[in-house]
């Protein structure tokens, strides 16, 4: 069916990305769109603009002259390569009543909300987005970051370098008390310990009985090593009183060790106000962001919704200390290379994105999370691709899955993090070094895919 045609109010190609930038008074979004067929690009586009900001598909008697005044406006299009750009006025987006700040639920609503469903569109997908300066001040951002981490490790707060993690596995079927050996194990070697997602309050390990046994596992993990040990506990729940609670309970359990204790909430399944209720409740705890799910929108394959760098980069502004950014195309989930912007963006600041540069202003930085499918003999090469270690990386199967304890699962990590950092050869390093030697028997595939002839080199003969 035929549409209104709205490219006179909802476009202005003669705006300048310059201007609109100096200005400050837009936030500005780049998505990838395809009209469906029979729809003109700009008439497309203007539609799409209408429908996320003061418009709809028909003229409306109500507007008046207020009402232009904050309209989207397509400022610029790209019909070949299929990317639209949309400027969408600050006052756009709802703010607090309580205390007058910006939320990510609102930018979401307008910049992908109806116009993902809309019939003249075949598909739109956003690929950045850029705040001003003023709107940026309105988002929480992080309270905690990963210089807290280093602080309690007793690390440099400046390049504390890698936090060697893991994430309890089984992912779920394990009782209290073998949940909570399975986490002194890793500690013996490693720094920081997650809860799988899924993990929470099952009948068969309630959170009041395997709480006090880890956190009872973590002193004795301390007292052994006589290092500090990270735990990130799990508080993902539909009701705000009940993450509440969860929070509430473990920061009561672990006492005095509480300020090692981080909050995990599953940020894509429960969304904006569950990343939120953690960040403003408890601002003293590290907020770690998992995003299981996010595939379903962020994946490389999907034309619509938004990309996984946007879903970092919004978690940012939310307040997330750490997010998951994949594995770069090193470990088990989707990603490539590339996906280092992703990393860049959250923890930089400033830092220039497919589309937009943005400068954070002093905001602080969210820590890229490593994990999916990672153990030692991944890591080396994706130092190398990212240029750096200060991450928090989980290894769960790379951890659990040593042929000789969790402990030595952990210290390879730490090792493949030394071995990337000397500029050491893989090889040379196993040669002097157990645990990662050991690694490539127990994970022989990465072994013989990505060191060919190690088993001759390293004198291992089945
Ligand atoms: C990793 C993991 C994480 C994924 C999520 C898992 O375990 O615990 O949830 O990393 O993906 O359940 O798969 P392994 P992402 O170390 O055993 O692979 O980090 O990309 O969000
Ligand atoms: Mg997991």
């Amino acid at each position: 069916m035929a549409l209104l045609d709205q490219t006179n109010r909802y476009s202005d190609l003669s705006l300048n990305e310059d201007e609109l930038l100096a200005g400050g008074n837009h936030i500005l979004v780049a998505y990838t769109m395809e009209p469906a067929e029979g729809h003109g690009y700009l008439e497309a586009a203007a539609h799409f603009a209408a429908e996320s900001s003061t418009g709809t598909n028909v003229e409306v008697s109500t507007t008046d002259d207020f009402t232009k005044g904050v309209d989207a406006l397509v400022y610029e299009i790209d019909e070949a390569k299929g990317i639209m750009k949309i400027a969408y006025p600050n006052e756009l987006f709802d703010r607090n009543v309580i205390d007058g700040r910006a939320m990510i639920v609102s930018f979401l609503t307008l910049t992908i909300g109806n116009n993902q469903g809309m019939g003249d569109i075949k598909h739109s997908q956003m690929q950045d987005f850029y705040v001003p300066p003023r709107m940026l001040q309105l988002f929480d951002g992080p309270s905690k970051d990963i210089s807290d981490l280093w602080r309690i490790l007793g690390r440099p707060v400046k390049d504390g370098g890698y936090i060697a993690g893991t994430i309890i596995k089984p992912k779920l079927g394990l009782r209290p008390e073998p949940f909570a050996e399975a986490a002194y194990q890793f500690w013996l070697g490693g720094d920081f310990i997650k809860n799988d997602e899924p993990q929470g309050n099952q009948v068969f390990c309630p959170m009041k009985k395997v709480i006090p046994l880890v956190a009872d596992a973590m002193k004795r993990a301390q007292d052994e090593t006589g290092e500090a040990k990270l735990f990130s506990a799990n508080i993902t729940a539909d009701d705000h009183h009940e993450m509440c609670a969860r929070a509430d309970y473990v920061l009561e359990v672990f006492g005095e060790d509480a300020d090692k204790v981080a909050f995990l909430v599953d940020g894509y399944v429960g969304g904006p106000g569950m990343v939120t209720t953690a960040r403003r409740n408890y601002p003293n705890q590290y907020l770690h962001y998992h995003r299981a799910g996010h595939g379903a929108v962020t994946s490389p394959s999907s034309k619509r919704g938004y990309t996984a760098y946007i879903l970092a980069k919004m978690s940012r502004l939310m307040g997330a200390s750490g997010i998951h950014v994949g594995t770069m195309g090193y470990g088990k989930m989707e990603g490539s290379q590339d996906d280092k912007i992703i990393a860049y963006m959250i923890e930089r600041d400033s830092c220039t994105g497919p589309f937009y540069h943005q400068e954070w202003y002093g905001m602080k930085p969210t820590t890229p999370i490593i994990s999916g499918g990672m153990n030692a003999l991944r890591l080396p090469g994706f130092f190398e691709n990212l240029g750096h270690g200060n991450v928090i990386n989980t290894a769960g199967g790379g951890s659990y899955g040593h042929i000789d304890s969790p402990a030595a699962g952990a210290i390879s990590l730490r090792q493949a993090y030394e071995c990337w950092k000397e500029g050491a050869d893989p090889i040379e390093y196993a040669k002097e070094h157990k645990e990662f030697a050991r690694a490539f028997e127990s994970f022989e595939h990465d072994a013989d895919a990505l060191y060919p002839g190690w088993r001759d080199k390293l004198g291992v003969h089945k």
